[in-house]
């Protein structure tokens, strides 16, 4: 058994993880972070794609955003549509914000590929972890590298192990306040190189129910539709999706779809989830470690980027001015924007999605909704203000 030490052992090399390991280096505090997967998995994995001032000012106070700033595609705005009536939501005439379009993937990769020269340590593959003494001043985590176990020994653990890592059961039951809310179907969605339907994002609407064209580049597309949970990938030949696509954008957008081979092909549930106890002794979470949104509201990254904001300016000001009211203050402060950055996208994923036990009154007043956006400028800068990303 090997016994190492460090100041913050961060589990997860997700963006929550990889975020907050750079803040606290470049600080000069000492962390490791311990990621079970292998780096080809964690870089290959196809999530989020906009992302919000938050994210972006993070990664350029880190000195790392020279490939975004090249590749990233700045978003002025984007659409809304019901049917063939559609409403553009011009985010920067509204909130003078703009969100970028730059995959999770990319930034993943950018955060890992600076980690040697900014010495800091990920572990990956590290099976078997463990969370030990989190209400003591000296937690530690085992786990096993290469089949040799290490124990490592710390001051502070931050779980950014995502909605299925271990972090969130190391926390009593007894004291978990926890939040959940299930949606009746998933998202299905296609990458392939071939060039976005519209030069802005499309949430599209209507009696086939809820359809997303995104893209990654101008010669890269990420295209979603809902489908029940009984679903799987297999019910879904590629042809079968661009036929589905072909019906749901070609009358709405600039360019119509153009069909290309699948390069990954998946379906995630929806759901909404908090986790508010966010800190438990030494023990803090940030990220889907916490909290899970339905992507409708392309929140869940840019979420993971504000908590550990927080949570290294919590941790800075410990080690640097002996300060522990940031530590104290780091779940209410997280859980504000976190509860209203939830709100936003159940609101959004309730008026864009059809649910299977609709009634024709609800119906209505999905129609009634957006009836109201297209002509009320106000309602359109509430929208706005949300999708930009509120004020950290
Ligand atoms: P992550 O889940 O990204 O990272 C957690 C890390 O912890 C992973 O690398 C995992 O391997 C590691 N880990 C888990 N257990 C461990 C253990 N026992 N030991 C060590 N490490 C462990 N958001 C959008 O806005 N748009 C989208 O289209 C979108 N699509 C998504 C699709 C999927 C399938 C998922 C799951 C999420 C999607 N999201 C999307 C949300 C997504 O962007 C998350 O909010 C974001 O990845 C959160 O980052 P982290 O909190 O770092 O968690
Ligand atoms: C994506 O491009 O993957 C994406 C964009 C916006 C969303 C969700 C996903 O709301």
């Amino acid at each position: 058994m090997t016994a190492r030490r460090t100041q913050v052992a961060i589990i997860g090399s997700g963006p929550a993880g990889l975020l907050l390991g750079h803040l606290l280096k470049a600080e000069g505090i000492d962390c490791v972070l311990l990621e079970r997967a292998s780096r080809e998995h964690v870089e290959s994995r196809i999530r989020a794609g906009v992302l919000e001032t938050v994210t972006t000012d993070l990664m350029h106070r880190l000195g790392l955003d020279e490939r975004m700033n090249r590749e990233a595609m700045v978003e002025d705005g984007f659409n809304l549509a019901d049917g063939d009536q559609m409403v553009r939501i011009d985010i920067k005439a509204l909130t003078g914000k703009t969100v970028v379009v730059y995959g999770q993937t990319e930034l993943t990769r950018d955060l890992i590929a600076a980690a040697p020269q900014r010495e800091l340590e990920i572990v990956f593959e590290a099976g078997d972890l463990a969370l030990h003494g989190v209400e003591s001043a000296h937690p530690k985590v085992t786990y096993t590298k290469d089949g040799v176990p290490v124990t490592l020994e710390c001051d502070f653990i931050a779980g950014c192990d995502g909605f299925h890592g271990p972090s969130r059961r190391a926390i009593p039951a007894s004291l978990a306040r926890e939040y959940m809310h299930e949606y009746p179907f998933g998202w299905l969605g296609i990458l392939a190189d071939v060039p976005p339907c519209h030069d802005e994002l499309i949430y599209a609407n209507g009696p086939r129910g809820f359809a997303l064209a995104s893209m990654r580049s101008p010669t890269r597309s990420r295209y979603y539709i809902q489908v029940p949970l009984t679903e799987k990938i297999e019910d879904w030949p590629e042809d079968r999706l661009w036929d589905e696509l072909e019906l749901r954008f070609n009358t709405i957008s600039q360019h119509g779809v153009t069909r290309g081979p699948a390069l990954e092909m998946s379906i995630a549930p929806l759901r909404s989830y908090v986790f508010e106890t966010m800190h438990y002794g030494r023990l803090f979470l940030a990220g889907d470690a916490a909290h899970i949104v339905p992507p409708t509201g392309a929140k869940g990254l840019n979420l993971a980027a504000s908590d550990v904001l927080y949570l290294s300016d919590a941790i800075i000001a410990h080690y640097k001015r002996k300060d522990e009211t940031a530590l104290l203050g780091y779940r209410d402060r997280a859980l504000a924007r976190i509860w209203k950055s939830e709100r936003f996208s159940w609101s959004l994923t309730k008026l864009m999605h059809s649910f299977p036990d609709q009634n024709a009154f609800e119906r209505q007043m999905q129609v009634a909704e957006m009836d109201y956006l297209s002509r009320s400028p106000a309602m359109q800068t509430a929208i706005a203000e949300n999708y930009v990303g509120l004020p950290v």
